[in-house]
């Protein structure tokens, strides 16, 4: 049977780690994966992870199933975290996931159930794993604009045009903060004018947070995601742990499904239960139970969210000095978009061949469409980027 199998495209970013590790070059700079990255290159270990860890260790005296969707503890203290009291609380169902990603699976899953003719709305460009499970899952999905290419902001006006075409029924996928690969962000007011148009067409929201603490504060980040879902009726959610929590291994995600009102909530909760039964039973739990116990005990917590806090002013003050670097060395503004981003990522907005010079010539690695890894750098590397990015003409 296995010689029916057709070989499947590589994922490019993984592909592109393994090409970073071939490289032989010392001077080589990673700016591809996003994973968090401090200034000597480690993704460490968050010092309240740590110290719930030990505490698990020595307190834990069962690894007996959970339930299928996980421990309640854990929903409640994620949806605090991501949406504090923005919708009643008893219109939630919520379900423990293997990652962010598995949320998203299991949301596409939910959506199909629940209306096999829906349409999902994905930002050109979004992650690339947003369209390859959209695709698995025989789903329709219909690209609105996003990223404009000259000013490397979002092109609001081409977003809303293309969003108005959702009807009810469809799906608009958002992301929550920090747009992944782009960098480039709605402001408060733009947010209004996107519900304002779910509102109008009554397309359905389903808001991807992952990266939530990495923008302008963990409150800041979920800002959006909360007005949207305090705005309308029906309203998915699915937030990862991997990256704010730095437990990228742990498969830490949470799923959030909020019905118009509390009495629909006992299907949503049994659907999701019985969604993560079909394709993995029980969710993982020890990164979810280290969540839970920072989150609900205030020294871990405060330490976390300190951490948390240098994680995302260190990559604020990378970009500001790239930005900085950038105009000196340009004499021009054209790069100031550089600080007006948020997260990890940036586009460049640059061609793929510029983006082959620089990994040829200068052994700086980004991905394909010139998304980088703002964490890949460092004070020093910095320079050496701007100077690279000037030198291939960018
Ligand atoms: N959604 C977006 C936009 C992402 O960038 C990621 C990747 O980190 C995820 C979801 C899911 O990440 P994970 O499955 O590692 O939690
Ligand atoms: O976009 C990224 O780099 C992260 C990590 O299949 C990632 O979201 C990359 C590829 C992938 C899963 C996660």
């Amino acid at each position: 049977m296995f010689e029916n199998l057709k070989a499947q495209p590589a994922d490019k970013i993984l592909a592109l780690m393994q090409a970073f590790k071939d490289d032989p070059r010392e001077t080589k700079i990673d700016l591809g994966v996003g994973v968090y990255k401090d200034a000597t290159g480690l993704t460490p270990v968050m010092r309240a992870i740590k110290a719930a860890e030990h505490q698990l260790w020595e307190e834990q005296d069962t690894k007996v199933y959970t339930g299928l969707t996980g421990d309640p503890a854990f929903a409640r203290a994620m949806v605090d975290l991501v949406l504090d009291d923005a919708v009643p609380h008893d219109t939630i169902a919520a379900a423990a996931t293997p990652g962010g990603t598995g949320a998203v699976r299991q949301a596409f899953e939910l959506i199909r159930m629940a209306r096999p003719d829906a349409r999902v709305f994905v930002s050109d460009p979004t992650w690339p794993n947003h369209l390859t499970i959209l695709k698995y899952l025989g789903i329709e999905m219909v690209p609105y604009r996003y990223f404009d290419d000259e000013t490397r902001g979002v092109d609001f006006d081409g977003m809303i045009a293309d969003l108005k075409t959702a009807h009810q029924g469809d799906v608009v996928l958002l992301h929550g903060c920090c747009h992944n690969p782009t960098g480039a962000n709605l402001n408060a007011t733009q947010w209004d004018e996107v519900i304002k148009v779910l509102q109008d067409t009554g397309a359905t929201p389903m808001i991807d947070i992952a990266y939530q603490g990495f923008g302008d504060g963990l409150q800041e980040d979920a800002a959006a995601t909360r007005k949207v879902a305090a705005s309308v009726p029906e309203c998915l959610i699915a937030a990862s742990c991997s990256k704010n929590f730095g437990i990228y291994r742990e498969r830490t995600g949470l799923l959030m499904a909020i019905a118009a009102d509390a009495g629909a909530h006992k299907l949503n909760q049994d659907t999701l239960a019985f969604l993560n039964r079909q394709n993995f039973s029980f969710p993982p739990d020890h990164g979810a139970r280290l969540v839970t116990m920072i989150l609900g005990n205030d020294a871990l917590r405060s330490d976390w969210m300190a951490e948390l806090e240098d994680v995302r002013t260190s990559m604020l003050g990378l970009r500001k000095q790239l930005a900085g670097e950038l105009q000196r060395l340009s004499g021009s503004d054209r790069f100031g978009f550089l600080a007006q981003h948020r997260g990890m990522f940036s586009r460049l907005g640059t061609t793929p061949d510029k983006v082959e010079a620089l990994r040829e010539e200068h052994g700086i690695y980004m991905v394909g469409d010139s998304r980088m890894n703002i964490a890949g750098l460092n004070t020093q590397t910095v320079p050496i980027l701007a100077k690279a990015i000037i030198d291939v003409g960018v």
